[in-house]
């Protein structure tokens, strides 16, 4: 059984405010009500003109119901609009305070409340959680000193250098706008077309096409903060910065023939991963690192801090960390927080500051701007979910759409004298306090250009291929070939490839044969790329750890299976961390060899083994015989040995498994030899079986 929601009154509520408008539905003489008060006599039947006859006008009642649920959806973001959430704190572990006088940032072991939104970038609110896209990472802190919104994505680089591409960017990624489709997928004509035009997207492209793209879990991917970001102190002296979150069960990603059939098992399967896990109580978290460089470090750097297509290698710059994350408590309610929160890069605490970065620049005024059509209102800050909770927020900005505020008295303005007649004045700038912006030098006069510095787009592309594993390499090639297989214009096939030949020839040749084309000639670059020196930081593979911790093991069963084995899978496997479910041919469960019954807590066919990352088949001699007739027996195990999962096993399991295509290898395991052997295969995934289960590029 998925672990129930905690009802709210057995949540320490976070909000802190807004209370006072909850609905007190679970008290005993909880009255349904309209809207604004009046109690109803009867919620099933409308008023009407006779007992058979046509509805009434005058029925206020069915009016108010009906057009308040004709008006419950707002525009979904515009990007980012499939997202999951959840509550929690930030803890910060070592202090900055040589750098930044942000005290969520130099007050060691206050707890800072965390709202945090994990997205998918192309696909529709009501999308699929697994197609391969970028993750968004966004996080709100609510400070003493105002909400600092961190709002990454799951890779710390970007596919355009300036914001001024981005609509460009996303109107070729998502669904084409003549037919509507492809939906939450880039492995269509504009998309490619579009990045094919444009190779700074080059290395990015990299991240896209590797397994950082299909992640196991939203707990289990890294973020980032991508821009260049600096830290003043105060004395307003600069010091730049990039934000790292490292999630503490390592970075870990799905097969992508396992994404593509998670998306048909279970479309939500992320969202119901990270509310069943803080439900269950095995509370994710992550590190929070930074990346700190004067001025002069970052201008020794082979390329521009301020361009959003590169990354600093942890090899370089090693990543320290300060803080940490824990999401402890689901939302109550999707709408008013997942759905409402509103994310802006300008928000900052004093003591956090921008940079130039041009792609930042234009993400400081598009947040505020977009919230204005998705809320509705200016005044969107006063949701529960966005005010300002560490501190009051206070100033004179008055009235507005939905104004939730009833400010007493006559300042509405500043300076004004009213406090000399004893009258409320209102609050008043804090020169020292408040915030400030860095002293930066401006170099020139006004230019529409693009800085020479930024010219070189492939050298960071080729440093995260050649820094992959064999295996990531594949991996990567495949995708290609996947996207590329899916493009119908020849041309932009080409381009593709002539640009691949700029990052490396080996990828390059790879991705032509797996398509089965002759390699064009190479892109002229406007920079020849460089052999910077690998950073093995950026691989996944060999990285995680191996613990089942954070894992899901399925054990099917049939009628007449051994329930002590059963027990002693799901004891090893509960002991060594992860959840354990049952799944049998009917819900009602097996009746095992000692006549016991077996509660089970999925059904066969709609509980398939891409749901979990080890499955177990206790049978008994005739359950197996009866599954080798059911299809989905044959998809559980058939999938699970493709997708590269451990498989336990009862020797009567053997023929169904025989007749999946399964063949014995280290991560077939025979029950009979005791069930560690078992749980030590599951904390990973079986990557010498790959090459003799599919063809990759
Ligand atoms: Fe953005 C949403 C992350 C570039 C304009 N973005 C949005 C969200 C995330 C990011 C995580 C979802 C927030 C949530 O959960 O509500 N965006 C990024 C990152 C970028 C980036 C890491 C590159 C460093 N974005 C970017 C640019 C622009 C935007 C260059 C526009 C010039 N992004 C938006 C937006 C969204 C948004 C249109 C849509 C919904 C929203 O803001 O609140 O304003």
């Amino acid at each position: 059984m998925p672990p129930a929601s905690k009802k709210p009154a057995e949540q320490a509520s976070s909000l802190g405010n807004g209370g006072e408008l909850h609905q007190t539905a679970s008290a005993p003489d909880a009255r349904i009500t309209t809207n604004h008060g009046v109690p109803i006599s009867d919620n099933q039947n409308s008023l009407k003109a006779g007992r058979r006859g046509p509805s009434l006008l005058e029925d206020f009642v069915l009016r108010e119901k009906i057009q308040h649920f004709d008006h419950e959806r707002i525009p979904e973001r515009i990007v980012h609009a499939r997202g999951s959430a959840a509550h929690g704190f930030f803890e910060l572990t070592e202090s900055l305070a040589d750098y930044t006088t942000a005290k969520i940032l130099t007050e060691v072991g206050k707890k800072t409340e965390v709202f945090t939104r994990f997205s998918t970038v192309a696909g529709g609110a009501g999308s699929v959680d697994t197609p391969r896209d970028v993750r968004g990472f966004a996080v709100k802190m609510y400070t003493v000193e105002g909400n600092w919104d961190l709002v990454g994505n799951n890779i710390p680089v970007f596919f355009i250098q300036d914001a001024i591409k981005f609509p460009d960017l996303i109107h070729a990624a998502k669904m084409e706008a003549d037919r509507g489709y492809p939906q939450a997928a880039t492995a269509h004509d504009t998309f490619w077309d579009f990045i094919g035009l444009m190779p700074e997207s080059m290395h990015m492209v990299m991240w896209i096409m590797s397994d950082r793209t299909i992640p196991r879990s939203l707990r289990m991917m890294e973020g980032f903060g991508v821009n260049t970001f600096r830290l003043v102190d105060a004395a307003g002296k600069g010091t730049l910065v990039k934000f790292h979150w490292r999630p503490k069960l390592g970075t870990q990603s799905t097969c992508w023939d396992e994404a593509v059939k998670i998306a048909g098992a279970d479309p939500d399967y992320h969202r119901r991963d990270l509310h069943d896990a803080i439900a269950s109580g095995d509370l994710p978290e992550w590190e929070f690192g930074v990346q700190l460089f004067t001025d002069e470090e970052a201008a020794a750097l082979p390329f521009d801090i301020l361009d959003a297509t590169k990354l600093v290698p942890e090899e370089v710059k090693p990543i320290r960390v300060v803080g940490r994350m824990v999401l402890d408590r689901n939302p109550d309610n999707f709408f008013a927080e997942t759905e409402q929160v509103a994310y802006l890069p300008t928000n900052m605490p004093p003591g956090i500051d921008v940079s130039e970065d041009p792609l930042l620049q234009g993400r400081l005024f598009s947040y505020q701007d977009t919230q204005l059509s998705r809320l509705g209102s200016t005044n969107f800050h006063q949701l529960p979910i966005n005010r300002a909770k560490g501190c009051p927020f206070q100033n004179f900005q008055r009235d507005g759409h939905m104004q939730t505020q009833v400010i007493p008295g006559r300042a509405n303005y500043e300076p004004n004298s009213l406090a000399e007649a004893g009258e409320v004045a209102g609050p008043r700038a804090d020169p020292r306090g408040g915030f400030r912006t860095a002293s930066v030098p401006v170099e020139e006069g006004k230019v529409r250009i693009r800085a020479e510095s930024f010219a070189d787009h492939f050298s960071q592309a080729r440093l995260f291929y050649r820094s992959q594993t064999a295996i990531e390499q594949a991996h990567l090639a495949s995708a290609l070939v996947f996207e590329l297989s899916k493009v119908t214009l020849q041309h932009v096939r080409d381009r593709m490839l002539s640009l691949l030949r700029n990052v490396d020839e080996d990828l390059a040749s790879r991705v032509a044969a797996g398509m089965n084309l002759d390699l064009p000639a190479a892109a002229k670059p406007a920079v020849a790329p460089q052999d910077l020196p690998e950073s093995p930081a950026l691989r996944i593979v060999g990285k995680y750890p191996e613990t089942l911790k954070g894992r899901a093991v399925g054990i099917l069963v049939s009628d007449g299976a051994d329930g002590s084995l059963v027990q002693a899978v799901r004891k090893a496997a509960t002991q060594a961390g992860a959840t354990v479910k049952i799944v049998a041919p009917k819900v009602g469960g097996v009746t095992l060899k000692d006549g016991k019954k077996l509660a089970a807590d999925g059904q066969l066919a709609g509980t398939p083994s891409v749901i979990f990352d080890a499955v177990a088949l206790v049978l008994s001699e005739e359950g197996c015989a009866q599954l080798l007739h059911e299809s989905a027996a044959m998809d559980f195990a058939s999938f699970a040995f493709a997708h590269l999962k451990a498989i336990g096993h009862t020797a009567e399991a053997m023929k169904l498994l025989e007749k999946a295509g399964v063949k014995p290898d280290a991560g077939v395991i025979d029950l009979a030899k005791g069930v560690d052997g078992f749980t030590k295969a599951a904390a990973t995934r079986q990557w010498d079986r790959e090459p003799k289960v599919r063809m990759l590029a």
